[in-house]
Protein backbone atom coordinates (compact mmCIF):
# COMPACT_ATOMS: atom_id res chain seq x y z
CA UNK A 1 0.00 0.00 0.00
CA UNK A 2 1.07 3.50 -1.00
CA UNK A 3 0.76 5.94 2.01
CA UNK A 4 -1.49 9.07 1.00
CA UNK A 5 -2.69 6.53 -1.71
CA UNK A 6 -6.91 6.50 -1.19
CA UNK A 7 -8.07 3.31 -1.04
CA UNK A 8 -11.62 1.09 -1.18
CA UNK A 9 -11.94 -2.33 -0.05
CA UNK A 10 -14.40 -4.16 -1.91
CA UNK A 11 -15.67 -7.66 -0.21
CA UNK A 12 -19.17 -8.66 -1.79
CA UNK A 13 -20.92 -11.81 -1.91
CA UNK A 14 -23.86 -9.95 -3.90
CA UNK A 15 -21.93 -8.64 -6.72
CA UNK A 16 -25.09 -6.60 -8.59
CA UNK A 17 -23.73 -3.03 -10.22
CA UNK A 18 -20.07 -4.09 -8.94
CA UNK A 19 -18.81 -2.55 -12.57
CA UNK A 20 -20.29 0.54 -12.05
CA UNK A 21 -18.93 0.86 -8.75
CA UNK A 22 -14.88 0.20 -9.90
CA UNK A 23 -15.23 1.89 -12.92
CA UNK A 24 -16.51 4.89 -10.62
CA UNK A 25 -14.07 4.94 -8.24
CA UNK A 26 -11.01 3.93 -10.54
CA UNK A 27 -11.96 7.65 -11.96
CA UNK A 28 -12.18 9.36 -9.18
CA UNK A 29 -8.46 8.17 -8.19
CA UNK A 30 -8.98 5.22 -5.90
CA UNK A 31 -7.04 1.83 -5.55
CA UNK A 32 -9.49 -0.72 -5.47
CA UNK A 33 -8.42 -4.07 -2.94
CA UNK A 34 -10.51 -6.72 -2.86
CA UNK A 35 -11.32 -10.33 -1.63
CA UNK A 36 -11.31 -13.25 -3.97
CA UNK A 37 -14.30 -13.68 -5.62
CA UNK A 38 -14.86 -9.91 -5.72
CA UNK A 39 -11.30 -9.32 -6.98
CA UNK A 40 -11.90 -12.09 -10.24
CA UNK A 41 -15.29 -9.72 -10.72
CA UNK A 42 -13.62 -6.64 -11.17
CA UNK A 43 -10.77 -7.75 -13.09
CA UNK A 44 -13.16 -9.48 -15.72
CA UNK A 45 -14.57 -6.23 -15.64
CA UNK A 46 -11.39 -5.10 -16.89
CA UNK A 47 -10.69 -2.58 -13.78
CA UNK A 48 -7.39 -2.63 -11.66
CA UNK A 49 -7.55 -4.42 -8.58
CA UNK A 50 -5.26 -5.61 -5.89
CA UNK A 51 -5.79 -8.92 -3.93
CA UNK A 52 -6.12 -8.75 -0.19
CA UNK A 53 -3.39 -11.71 0.30
CA UNK A 54 -1.00 -9.05 -1.48
CA UNK A 55 -1.97 -6.76 1.46
CA UNK A 56 -1.97 -9.14 4.26
CA UNK A 57 1.07 -11.57 2.58
CA UNK A 58 -1.54 -14.47 3.87
CA UNK A 59 -3.45 -16.44 1.93
CA UNK A 60 -7.17 -16.74 2.30
CA UNK A 61 -7.22 -19.87 4.87
CA UNK A 62 -9.78 -22.12 6.32
CA UNK A 63 -11.61 -22.67 3.46
CA UNK A 64 -12.45 -18.90 3.54
CA UNK A 65 -13.22 -18.30 6.61
CA UNK A 66 -10.20 -16.18 7.39
CA UNK A 67 -9.28 -13.62 4.20
CA UNK A 68 -9.92 -10.21 5.75
CA UNK A 69 -9.40 -10.60 9.49
CA UNK A 70 -5.98 -8.95 9.53
CA UNK A 71 -4.80 -6.19 11.41
CA UNK A 72 -3.14 -4.99 7.64
CA UNK A 73 -6.93 -4.63 6.95
CA UNK A 74 -8.49 -3.66 9.96
CA UNK A 75 -5.50 -1.29 11.30
CA UNK A 76 -5.95 0.39 7.47
CA UNK A 77 -9.95 0.34 8.90
CA UNK A 78 -10.07 1.68 12.59
CA UNK A 79 -6.88 3.86 12.81
CA UNK A 80 -7.87 7.35 13.73
CA UNK A 81 -6.22 9.63 11.55
CA UNK A 82 -6.53 12.71 13.74
CA UNK A 83 -4.31 10.71 16.34
CA UNK A 84 -0.71 10.94 15.32
CA UNK A 85 0.54 7.92 17.14
CA UNK A 86 -2.16 5.69 15.04
CA UNK A 87 -0.84 7.09 12.16
CA UNK A 88 2.85 6.27 13.25
CA UNK A 89 1.89 2.45 13.95
CA UNK A 90 0.43 2.55 10.62
CA UNK A 91 3.46 3.61 9.18
CA UNK A 92 5.66 1.20 11.42
CA UNK A 93 4.07 -1.81 10.08
CA UNK A 94 3.79 -0.11 6.84
CA UNK A 95 -0.66 -0.27 6.66
CA UNK A 96 -1.87 1.95 4.35
CA UNK A 97 -5.71 3.77 5.39
CA UNK A 98 -9.11 2.21 3.77
CA UNK A 99 -11.15 5.27 3.18
CA UNK A 100 -14.18 3.53 1.95
CA UNK A 101 -15.37 0.43 2.66
CA UNK A 102 -17.86 -1.56 0.44
CA UNK A 103 -19.15 -4.80 2.08
CA UNK A 104 -22.55 -7.38 1.54
CA UNK A 105 -22.51 -10.70 4.03
CA UNK A 106 -22.84 -14.28 3.03
CA UNK A 107 -26.65 -14.90 2.00
CA UNK A 108 -27.19 -16.57 5.34
CA UNK A 109 -30.65 -14.92 5.31
CA UNK A 110 -31.61 -16.66 1.55
CA UNK A 111 -30.22 -19.61 2.63
CA UNK A 112 -31.94 -20.59 6.00
CA UNK A 113 -35.44 -19.49 4.36
CA UNK A 114 -35.06 -21.31 0.87
CA UNK A 115 -35.06 -24.43 2.97
CA UNK A 116 -33.70 -27.96 2.92
CA UNK A 117 -30.19 -27.04 3.40
CA UNK A 118 -27.95 -28.84 6.35
CA UNK A 119 -27.26 -27.62 9.81
CA UNK A 120 -23.67 -27.54 8.33
CA UNK A 121 -24.74 -25.40 5.39
CA UNK A 122 -26.25 -23.35 7.61
CA UNK A 123 -23.13 -22.86 9.85
CA UNK A 124 -20.80 -22.06 6.75
CA UNK A 125 -23.33 -19.28 5.59
CA UNK A 126 -22.47 -17.13 8.89
CA UNK A 127 -20.39 -14.61 7.74
CA UNK A 128 -17.69 -13.50 10.00
CA UNK A 129 -15.27 -11.16 8.26
CA UNK A 130 -17.91 -9.27 6.76
CA UNK A 131 -19.66 -7.71 9.54
CA UNK A 132 -16.58 -7.42 11.22
CA UNK A 133 -15.18 -5.08 8.35
CA UNK A 134 -18.79 -3.42 8.04
CA UNK A 135 -18.70 -2.90 12.17
CA UNK A 136 -15.10 -1.20 11.89
CA UNK A 137 -15.81 1.20 9.35
CA UNK A 138 -19.15 2.08 10.62
CA UNK A 139 -16.99 2.85 13.78
CA UNK A 140 -14.64 4.83 12.03
CA UNK A 141 -17.53 6.76 9.89
CA UNK A 142 -15.65 9.64 10.27
CA UNK A 143 -12.91 8.76 8.28
CA UNK A 144 -14.04 5.58 6.65
CA UNK A 145 -16.98 5.05 4.45
CA UNK A 146 -19.14 2.22 4.79
CA UNK A 147 -21.78 0.94 2.47
CA UNK A 148 -23.84 -2.39 2.74
CA UNK A 149 -26.15 -1.59 -0.18
CA UNK A 150 -25.94 -1.59 -4.13
CA UNK A 151 -28.66 1.27 -4.11
CA UNK A 152 -26.54 3.78 -2.23
CA UNK A 153 -23.62 2.90 -5.16
CA UNK A 154 -24.58 6.54 -6.73
CA UNK A 155 -25.08 8.46 -4.07
CA UNK A 156 -21.26 7.20 -2.67
CA UNK A 157 -20.24 8.40 -6.53
CA UNK A 158 -21.91 11.44 -5.72
CA UNK A 159 -20.54 12.16 -2.68
CA UNK A 160 -16.83 11.62 -3.56
CA UNK A 161 -17.25 13.85 -6.53
CA UNK A 162 -18.37 16.52 -3.90
CA UNK A 163 -22.00 16.52 -5.01
CA UNK A 164 -23.04 16.14 -1.70
CA UNK A 165 -21.58 17.72 0.64
CA UNK A 166 -23.62 17.01 4.09
CA UNK A 167 -21.42 15.12 6.63
CA UNK A 168 -24.20 13.75 7.53
CA UNK A 169 -24.09 11.29 4.89
CA UNK A 170 -21.44 9.54 6.54
CA UNK A 171 -23.32 8.73 9.80
CA UNK A 172 -26.80 7.52 7.40
CA UNK A 173 -24.54 4.85 6.33
CA UNK A 174 -23.34 4.04 9.01
CA UNK A 175 -26.43 4.12 10.91
CA UNK A 176 -27.37 1.56 8.08
CA UNK A 177 -24.43 -0.48 8.57
CA UNK A 178 -24.85 -1.38 12.20
CA UNK A 179 -28.89 -1.95 11.13
CA UNK A 180 -27.53 -4.50 8.48
CA UNK A 181 -25.64 -6.56 10.76
CA UNK A 182 -28.30 -6.52 13.46
CA UNK A 183 -30.77 -8.08 11.32
CA UNK A 184 -28.08 -10.31 10.03
CA UNK A 185 -27.27 -11.09 13.00
CA UNK A 186 -31.31 -11.53 14.97
CA UNK A 187 -31.39 -14.15 11.84
CA UNK A 188 -28.35 -16.42 12.57
CA UNK A 189 -30.03 -16.18 16.23
CA UNK A 190 -33.22 -17.02 15.20
CA UNK A 191 -32.00 -20.13 13.16
CA UNK A 192 -29.86 -21.42 15.62
CA UNK A 193 -32.97 -20.99 18.43
CA UNK A 194 -35.04 -23.24 15.71
CA UNK A 195 -31.79 -25.95 15.33
CA UNK A 196 -31.53 -26.49 19.14
CA UNK A 197 -35.11 -26.40 20.32
CA UNK A 198 -36.46 -27.81 17.47
CA UNK A 199 -39.00 -24.50 17.24
CA UNK A 200 -41.27 -25.83 20.49
CA UNK A 201 -41.05 -23.05 22.94
CA UNK A 202 -40.33 -19.48 22.43
CA UNK A 203 -36.59 -18.44 22.87
CA UNK A 204 -35.56 -16.51 25.92
CA UNK A 205 -35.41 -13.69 24.25
CA UNK A 206 -35.32 -12.22 20.16
CA UNK A 207 -35.06 -9.51 18.21
CA UNK A 208 -37.52 -8.51 15.50
CA UNK A 209 -35.32 -6.98 12.85
CA UNK A 210 -38.12 -4.73 11.66
CA UNK A 211 -37.68 -2.64 8.28
CA UNK A 212 -38.84 0.44 7.42
CA UNK A 213 -41.20 0.02 4.66
CA UNK A 214 -43.17 3.30 4.43
CA UNK A 215 -44.25 6.02 6.17
CA UNK A 216 -47.93 6.46 7.00
CA UNK A 217 -49.60 9.82 6.89
CA UNK A 218 -51.01 9.79 10.43
CA UNK A 219 -52.02 6.36 12.30
CA UNK A 220 -55.61 5.54 14.07
CA UNK A 221 -56.21 9.20 13.84
CA UNK A 222 -54.76 12.84 12.30
CA UNK A 223 -52.47 13.19 15.86
CA UNK A 224 -51.05 10.19 15.50
CA UNK A 225 -47.65 9.75 13.94
CA UNK A 226 -47.96 5.94 11.72
CA UNK A 227 -45.26 3.99 9.84
CA UNK A 228 -45.88 0.73 8.67
CA UNK A 229 -42.64 -1.43 9.12
CA UNK A 230 -41.64 -4.84 7.27
CA UNK A 231 -41.00 -8.02 9.48
CA UNK A 232 -37.98 -9.70 8.57
CA UNK A 233 -37.41 -12.30 10.81
CA UNK A 234 -37.15 -16.45 9.73
CA UNK A 235 -40.67 -17.02 10.99
CA UNK A 236 -42.30 -14.61 9.13
CA UNK A 237 -40.36 -14.36 6.25
CA UNK A 238 -42.64 -16.50 4.09
CA UNK A 239 -46.24 -15.11 6.14
CA UNK A 240 -47.49 -13.92 2.64
CA UNK A 241 -50.51 -11.57 3.62
CA UNK A 242 -51.14 -7.80 3.63
CA UNK A 243 -47.04 -6.71 4.21
CA UNK A 244 -46.09 -7.89 0.67
CA UNK A 245 -49.19 -7.38 -1.19
CA UNK A 246 -49.26 -5.13 -4.59
CA UNK A 247 -50.92 -2.02 -4.51
CA UNK A 248 -52.53 -1.93 -8.23
CA UNK A 249 -54.75 1.33 -7.60
CA UNK A 250 -55.68 3.94 -5.14
CA UNK A 251 -55.04 6.47 -2.88
CA UNK A 252 -52.42 5.35 -0.34
CA UNK A 253 -52.74 2.55 2.45
CA UNK A 254 -53.44 4.37 5.89
CA UNK A 255 -52.83 2.86 8.87
CA UNK A 256 -56.33 1.80 9.66
CA UNK A 257 -56.60 0.53 5.88
CA UNK A 258 -53.96 -1.80 6.69
CA UNK A 259 -55.75 -3.23 10.16
CA UNK A 260 -58.76 -3.56 7.78
CA UNK A 261 -57.02 -4.93 5.02
CA UNK A 262 -55.13 -7.53 7.09
CA UNK A 263 -58.61 -8.83 8.86
CA UNK A 264 -60.36 -9.28 5.51
CA UNK A 265 -57.51 -10.71 3.38
CA UNK A 266 -57.01 -13.40 6.88
CA UNK A 267 -60.60 -14.30 6.69
CA UNK A 268 -60.90 -14.74 3.01
CA UNK A 269 -57.63 -16.79 2.88
CA UNK A 270 -59.34 -19.59 4.92
CA UNK A 271 -61.80 -20.35 2.83
CA UNK A 272 -61.89 -23.57 0.44
CA UNK A 273 -64.27 -22.26 -1.97
CA UNK A 274 -65.14 -19.13 -3.98
CA UNK A 275 -65.72 -16.35 -1.08
CA UNK A 276 -66.26 -12.96 -0.89
CA UNK A 277 -65.70 -11.14 2.67
CA UNK A 278 -66.80 -7.86 3.34
CA UNK A 279 -65.01 -6.26 6.47
CA UNK A 280 -65.54 -2.85 8.49
CA UNK A 281 -63.37 -1.90 11.64
CA UNK A 282 -61.79 -5.26 11.58
CA UNK A 283 -65.36 -7.21 11.59
CA UNK A 284 -66.28 -9.77 8.94
CA UNK A 285 -69.84 -7.73 8.73
CA UNK A 286 -70.65 -10.03 4.94
CA UNK A 287 -68.79 -13.57 4.24
CA UNK A 288 -70.71 -15.86 1.40
CA UNK A 289 -68.97 -19.01 -0.19
CA UNK A 290 -70.79 -19.66 -3.54
CA UNK A 291 -70.09 -21.58 -6.64
CA UNK A 292 -71.13 -18.36 -8.49
CA UNK A 293 -68.03 -15.97 -7.23
CA UNK A 294 -70.67 -12.95 -8.14
CA UNK A 295 -73.53 -13.78 -6.36
CA UNK A 296 -71.47 -14.50 -3.44
CA UNK A 297 -70.48 -10.72 -3.79
CA UNK A 298 -73.92 -9.74 -3.98
CA UNK A 299 -75.11 -11.92 -1.03
CA UNK A 300 -72.35 -10.54 1.40
CA UNK A 301 -73.39 -7.27 0.60
CA UNK A 302 -76.79 -8.34 1.71
CA UNK A 303 -75.59 -9.10 5.12
CA UNK A 304 -75.19 -5.44 5.91
CA UNK A 305 -75.75 -3.23 3.44
CA UNK A 306 -75.01 -0.25 6.08
CA UNK A 307 -71.31 -1.48 7.12
CA UNK A 308 -70.32 -2.41 3.82
CA UNK A 309 -70.58 0.32 2.59
CA UNK A 310 -67.15 1.93 2.88
CA UNK A 311 -65.84 -1.07 4.00
CA UNK A 312 -63.25 -3.23 2.28
CA UNK A 313 -64.10 -6.42 0.17
CA UNK A 314 -61.84 -9.69 -0.29
CA UNK A 315 -61.88 -12.23 -2.77
CA UNK A 316 -59.86 -15.68 -2.34
CA UNK A 317 -60.66 -16.04 -6.60
CA UNK A 318 -59.65 -13.69 -9.36
CA UNK A 319 -61.12 -10.69 -10.09
CA UNK A 320 -62.46 -10.90 -13.98
CA UNK A 321 -64.25 -8.40 -15.76
CA UNK A 322 -67.48 -9.85 -15.06
CA UNK A 323 -66.72 -9.43 -11.23
CA UNK A 324 -65.39 -6.07 -11.58
CA UNK A 325 -68.33 -4.58 -13.52
CA UNK A 326 -70.40 -6.24 -10.46
CA UNK A 327 -68.13 -4.69 -7.98
CA UNK A 328 -68.42 -1.19 -9.80
CA UNK A 329 -72.01 -1.03 -10.58
CA UNK A 330 -73.84 -2.72 -7.82
CA UNK A 331 -75.98 -0.53 -5.96
CA UNK A 332 -76.50 -0.61 -2.10
CA UNK A 333 -79.41 -2.84 -1.14
CA UNK A 334 -80.84 -0.21 1.61
CA UNK A 335 -81.93 2.42 -1.30
CA UNK A 336 -81.23 0.14 -5.06
CA UNK A 337 -79.67 3.45 -6.15
CA UNK A 338 -76.58 4.40 -4.42
CA UNK A 339 -73.42 2.75 -5.77
CA UNK A 340 -71.46 0.83 -3.02
CA UNK A 341 -68.68 2.84 -1.83
CA UNK A 342 -65.43 0.44 -0.86
CA UNK A 343 -62.06 1.40 0.77
CA UNK A 344 -59.94 -1.33 -0.86
CA UNK A 345 -60.51 -4.51 -2.94
CA UNK A 346 -58.06 -7.33 -2.27
CA UNK A 347 -57.97 -10.37 -4.45
CA UNK A 348 -55.04 -13.37 -4.79
CA UNK A 349 -55.26 -12.14 -8.42
CA UNK A 350 -56.79 -9.59 -11.53
CA UNK A 351 -57.53 -10.62 -14.96
CA UNK A 352 -56.21 -7.51 -17.24
CA UNK A 353 -59.53 -6.62 -17.94
CA UNK A 354 -61.14 -7.07 -14.10
CA UNK A 355 -58.53 -4.76 -13.78
CA UNK A 356 -59.18 -1.84 -15.73
CA UNK A 357 -62.85 -2.01 -14.85
CA UNK A 358 -61.88 -1.63 -11.54
CA UNK A 359 -59.59 1.17 -11.97
CA UNK A 360 -62.74 2.79 -13.55
CA UNK A 361 -64.66 2.54 -9.85
CA UNK A 362 -63.07 5.44 -8.77
CA UNK A 363 -59.52 7.20 -8.17
CA UNK A 364 -59.89 6.57 -4.45
CA UNK A 365 -60.22 2.74 -4.94
CA UNK A 366 -57.15 0.72 -3.25
CA UNK A 367 -56.49 -2.47 -5.09
CA UNK A 368 -54.74 -4.80 -3.57
CA UNK A 369 -53.38 -7.94 -5.02
CA UNK A 370 -51.63 -10.57 -1.95
CA UNK A 371 -50.61 -13.77 -1.44
CA UNK A 372 -52.11 -15.61 0.60
CA UNK A 373 -51.46 -15.65 3.98
CA UNK A 374 -49.53 -18.91 5.23
CA UNK A 375 -49.85 -20.55 8.73
CA UNK A 376 -48.09 -21.63 11.34
CA UNK A 377 -46.82 -17.88 11.81
CA UNK A 378 -46.19 -16.07 15.11
CA UNK A 379 -48.61 -13.05 16.37
CA UNK A 380 -47.37 -10.18 17.96
CA UNK A 381 -49.48 -8.02 19.80
CA UNK A 382 -47.85 -4.88 21.77
CA UNK A 383 -49.06 -3.76 25.51
CA UNK A 384 -47.52 -0.74 27.34
CA UNK A 385 -43.95 -1.75 27.71
CA UNK A 386 -44.00 -5.25 26.00
CA UNK A 387 -45.23 -7.60 23.35
CA UNK A 388 -47.85 -10.78 23.96
CA UNK A 389 -46.51 -13.33 21.48
CA UNK A 390 -48.76 -16.94 20.68
CA UNK A 391 -49.25 -19.01 17.79
CA UNK A 392 -51.46 -17.97 15.47
CA UNK A 393 -54.89 -19.23 15.63
CA UNK A 394 -54.58 -21.60 12.99
CA UNK A 395 -57.42 -23.89 13.73
CA UNK A 396 -60.49 -24.57 10.96
CA UNK A 397 -63.45 -26.65 11.29
CA UNK A 398 -61.36 -29.35 9.18
CA UNK A 399 -59.87 -29.85 12.75
CA UNK A 400 -62.57 -29.60 14.83
CA UNK A 401 -64.99 -32.71 15.95
CA UNK A 402 -68.53 -30.85 16.21
CA UNK A 403 -70.03 -33.24 18.86
CA UNK A 404 -73.61 -33.43 19.03
CA UNK A 405 -75.39 -33.05 22.42
CA UNK A 406 -79.11 -32.73 21.66
CA UNK A 407 -81.76 -35.16 20.68
CA UNK A 408 -81.98 -33.00 17.39
CA UNK A 409 -79.30 -34.00 15.07
CA UNK A 410 -78.69 -31.40 12.64
CA UNK A 411 -78.83 -32.55 8.75
CA UNK A 412 -75.92 -32.48 6.38
CA UNK A 413 -76.75 -29.24 5.53
CA UNK A 414 -77.01 -27.94 8.55
CA UNK A 415 -73.67 -29.27 9.69
CA UNK A 416 -72.21 -27.28 6.52
CA UNK A 417 -73.80 -24.18 7.80
CA UNK A 418 -72.68 -24.76 11.74
CA UNK A 419 -68.42 -25.06 9.94
CA UNK A 420 -69.31 -21.97 7.92
CA UNK A 421 -70.27 -20.12 10.65
CA UNK A 422 -67.72 -21.30 12.72
CA UNK A 423 -64.75 -19.94 10.64
CA UNK A 424 -66.67 -16.77 10.49
CA UNK A 425 -66.94 -16.68 14.46
CA UNK A 426 -63.32 -16.83 14.42
CA UNK A 427 -62.87 -13.87 12.82
CA UNK A 428 -65.11 -11.79 14.44
CA UNK A 429 -63.90 -9.91 17.84
CA UNK A 430 -65.70 -11.18 20.79
CA UNK A 431 -67.58 -11.37 22.17
CA UNK A 432 -68.98 -12.70 18.48
CA UNK A 433 -72.19 -14.38 17.61
CA UNK A 434 -72.35 -15.49 13.92
CA UNK A 435 -75.75 -16.69 12.49
CA UNK A 436 -75.44 -18.45 9.20
CA UNK A 437 -77.23 -20.71 6.42
CA UNK A 438 -76.52 -22.25 2.98
CA UNK A 439 -73.30 -21.23 3.13
CA UNK A 440 -74.29 -17.28 4.06
CA UNK A 441 -73.38 -14.93 6.94
CA UNK A 442 -76.90 -13.60 7.67
CA UNK A 443 -75.77 -11.55 10.73
CA UNK A 444 -73.15 -11.30 13.43
CA UNK A 445 -72.88 -9.49 16.60
CA UNK A 446 -69.44 -8.29 17.66
CA UNK A 447 -66.96 -6.95 20.40
CA UNK A 448 -69.98 -6.54 23.27
CA UNK A 449 -68.95 -7.17 26.02
CA UNK A 450 -72.10 -8.91 27.06
CA UNK A 451 -72.76 -11.78 24.82
CA UNK A 452 -76.40 -11.74 25.25
CA UNK A 453 -76.42 -8.31 23.31
CA UNK A 454 -74.30 -9.67 20.54
CA UNK A 455 -76.41 -12.31 20.06
CA UNK A 456 -79.35 -9.77 19.89
CA UNK A 457 -76.98 -7.33 17.12
CA UNK A 458 -77.09 -10.50 15.14
CA UNK A 459 -80.42 -11.69 15.25
CA UNK A 460 -81.73 -8.15 14.95
CA UNK A 461 -79.74 -7.94 11.60
CA UNK A 462 -80.70 -11.47 10.51
CA UNK A 463 -84.30 -10.73 10.88
CA UNK A 464 -86.87 -13.33 9.89
CA UNK A 465 -83.99 -15.28 7.87
CA UNK A 466 -82.56 -16.27 11.11
CA UNK A 467 -85.36 -18.91 11.42
CA UNK A 468 -83.89 -22.60 10.58
CA UNK A 469 -80.10 -20.61 10.57
CA UNK A 470 -77.41 -22.31 12.00
CA UNK A 471 -75.76 -19.97 15.59
CA UNK A 472 -72.20 -19.87 16.17
CA UNK A 473 -70.54 -18.56 19.46
CA UNK A 474 -66.59 -18.13 19.68
CA UNK A 475 -66.89 -19.05 23.48
CA UNK A 476 -69.68 -21.14 25.57
CA UNK A 477 -72.68 -19.38 27.06
CA UNK A 478 -72.68 -19.19 30.80
CA UNK A 479 -76.48 -18.78 31.00
CA UNK A 480 -79.08 -20.70 29.05
CA UNK A 481 -82.56 -20.32 30.70
CA UNK A 482 -83.69 -16.52 30.30
CA UNK A 483 -80.32 -15.98 28.35
CA UNK A 484 -78.90 -16.27 25.00
CA UNK A 485 -79.66 -19.65 24.33
CA UNK A 486 -83.05 -19.61 25.49
CA UNK A 487 -83.29 -16.43 23.23
CA UNK A 488 -81.89 -17.87 20.33
CA UNK A 489 -83.98 -21.21 20.02
CA UNK A 490 -87.28 -18.64 21.13
CA UNK A 491 -86.01 -16.52 17.85
CA UNK A 492 -86.37 -20.13 15.89
CA UNK A 493 -83.07 -20.68 15.79
CA UNK A 494 -82.35 -24.28 13.65
CA UNK A 495 -78.88 -25.40 14.81
CA UNK A 496 -76.13 -24.02 17.65
CA UNK A 497 -72.72 -24.45 17.87
CA UNK A 498 -70.84 -23.70 20.40
CA UNK A 499 -67.48 -24.93 22.45
CA UNK A 500 -68.98 -25.75 25.83
CA UNK A 501 -67.00 -26.18 29.01
CA UNK A 502 -69.46 -24.37 31.24
CA UNK A 503 -70.48 -25.68 34.64
CA UNK A 504 -74.04 -25.06 33.31
CA UNK A 505 -73.63 -26.85 29.69
CA UNK A 506 -76.75 -29.32 31.45
CA UNK A 507 -78.83 -26.42 31.24
CA UNK A 508 -77.75 -25.32 27.50
CA UNK A 509 -78.67 -28.61 26.16
CA UNK A 510 -81.91 -29.32 28.34
CA UNK A 511 -82.58 -26.06 27.04
CA UNK A 512 -81.92 -26.84 23.05
CA UNK A 513 -83.59 -30.50 23.98
CA UNK A 514 -86.94 -28.31 25.13
CA UNK A 515 -87.18 -26.40 21.87
CA UNK A 516 -86.25 -28.73 19.83
CA UNK A 517 -83.11 -27.26 18.72
CA UNK A 518 -79.39 -29.30 17.78
CA UNK A 519 -76.82 -28.64 19.71
CA UNK A 520 -73.29 -28.96 18.82
CA UNK A 521 -70.19 -28.54 21.35
CA UNK A 522 -66.53 -27.99 19.50
CA UNK A 523 -64.25 -27.84 22.68
CA UNK A 524 -62.50 -25.17 20.74
CA UNK A 525 -62.66 -21.69 21.08
CA UNK A 526 -61.49 -18.92 19.10
CA UNK A 527 -61.60 -15.27 21.50
CA UNK A 528 -60.65 -12.78 19.64
CA UNK A 529 -59.78 -9.74 21.79
O1 LIG B 1 -15.51 -16.29 5.78
S1 LIG B 1 -15.60 -14.98 6.37
O2 LIG B 1 -16.37 -14.91 7.54
N1 LIG B 1 -14.12 -14.48 6.73
C1 LIG B 1 -13.54 -13.36 6.27
O3 LIG B 1 -12.43 -13.03 6.69
C2 LIG B 1 -14.25 -12.55 5.30
N2 LIG B 1 -13.89 -11.43 4.65
C3 LIG B 1 -14.90 -11.11 3.81
N3 LIG B 1 -16.21 -14.00 5.24
C4 LIG B 1 -15.53 -12.92 4.82
N4 LIG B 1 -15.90 -12.00 3.88
C5 LIG B 1 -17.14 -12.09 3.11
O4 LIG B 1 -16.80 -12.67 1.86
C6 LIG B 1 -17.79 -10.80 2.76
O5 LIG B 1 -18.74 -10.38 3.71
C7 LIG B 1 -18.44 -11.06 1.41
O6 LIG B 1 -19.81 -11.39 1.56
C8 LIG B 1 -17.75 -12.29 0.87
C9 LIG B 1 -17.07 -12.00 -0.43
O7 LIG B 1 -16.26 -13.06 -0.84
P1 LIG B 1 -15.67 -13.15 -2.32
O8 LIG B 1 -15.10 -11.82 -2.64
O9 LIG B 1 -14.62 -14.22 -2.25
O10 LIG B 1 -16.82 -13.51 -3.22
Amino acid sequence: PVAGCKQALISLSDKRDLTLLANGLVSLGYSIVSTGGTASAIEEAGVPVTKVEEITHFPEMLDGRVKTLHPSIHGGILARRDQEHHIEALNKHGIGTFDIVVVNLYPFYEKVSSGGITFEDGIENIDIGGPTLIRAAAKNHKDVLVVVDHKDYPALLDFLQGKQVSQQFRKELAWKAFQHVASYDSAVSEWLWKQSSGGESFPPSFTVPLSLKSTLRYGENPHQKAAFYDDKSLSLVNAGGIATAIQHHGKEMSYNNYLDADAAWNCVSEFKSPTCVIVKHTNPCGVASRQDILEAYRLAVKADPVSAFGGIVAFNTTIDEDLAREIREFRSPTDGETRMFYEIVIAPGYTEKGLEVLRGKSKTLRILEAKRTEKGMLSLRQVSGGWLVQDSDDLVPQDIKFEVKTEKVPEEGELQDAEFAWLCVKHVKSNSIVIAKNNCMLGMGSGQPNRLESLRIAFRKAGEEAKGATLASDAFFPFAWNDAVEEACQNGIGVIAEPGGSIRDKDAIDCCNKYAVSLLFTNVRHFRH
